[in-house]
């Protein structure tokens, strides 16, 4: 479905490391359509909604730090197939197990430290968008050059 959505978030790392343009471009590059984005400082509590199913994992501690540690770039992609493609745009979540041509390939080394998330599944995209964004911060426009991407 060409109106399927996604959540992609450029984490505080990617945001400070000046990452915010060429993570955009790679899914502008793809094909896919910007429907929402906006640099927000997200709360513990939108974190461990987020996170929900993380809770419990060693990790989750260092992970609430790091996501807590400065705005995140939250947006809304558009597109065919794009929940599933959009996870490989970013590649592996250990970024040393990423290939070479995603983001996470290309942008980082620690798992602590991946520069972005994206949702693992619709139902998760939906949960998603709903947590970070409001129903009028989501845009509907079709672009112009969307015959040369559909057929
Ligand atoms: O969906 P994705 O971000 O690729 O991985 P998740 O398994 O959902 O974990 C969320 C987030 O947690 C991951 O992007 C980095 C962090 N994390 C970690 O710090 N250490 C791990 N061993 C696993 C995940
Ligand atoms: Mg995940």
């Amino acid at each position: 479905m060409a109106d399927e959505q996604t959540f992609i978030a450029i984490k505080p790392d990617g945001v400070q490391r000046g990452l915010i343009s060429p993570i955009i471009s790679r899914f502008e590059q793809k094909g896919y359509k910007l429907v929402g984005i906006k640099l927000t400082q997200p709360t513990k509590t939108l974190l461990e909604e987020h996170y929900a199913d993380l809770t419990a994992k060693p990790f989750f501690p260092g992970l609430l730090k790091y996501m807590l540690s400065g705005p995140v770039c939250a947006m809304v992609w558009e597109g065919k197939d794009v929940v599933k493609t959009g996870r490989v745009l970013l590649g592996a979540t250990n970024p040393l197990a990423a290939g070479p041509g995603t983001i996470r390939g290309d942008f980082a080394i620690d798992v602590g430290r991946n520069v972005c998330h994206g949702s693992d599944s619709v139902e998760s995209a939906k949960k998603e968008i709903g947590l970070w964004f409001k129903k009028d911060e989501i845009v509907n426009y079709t672009p112009t050059i969307f015959k040369w991407i559909y057929e």
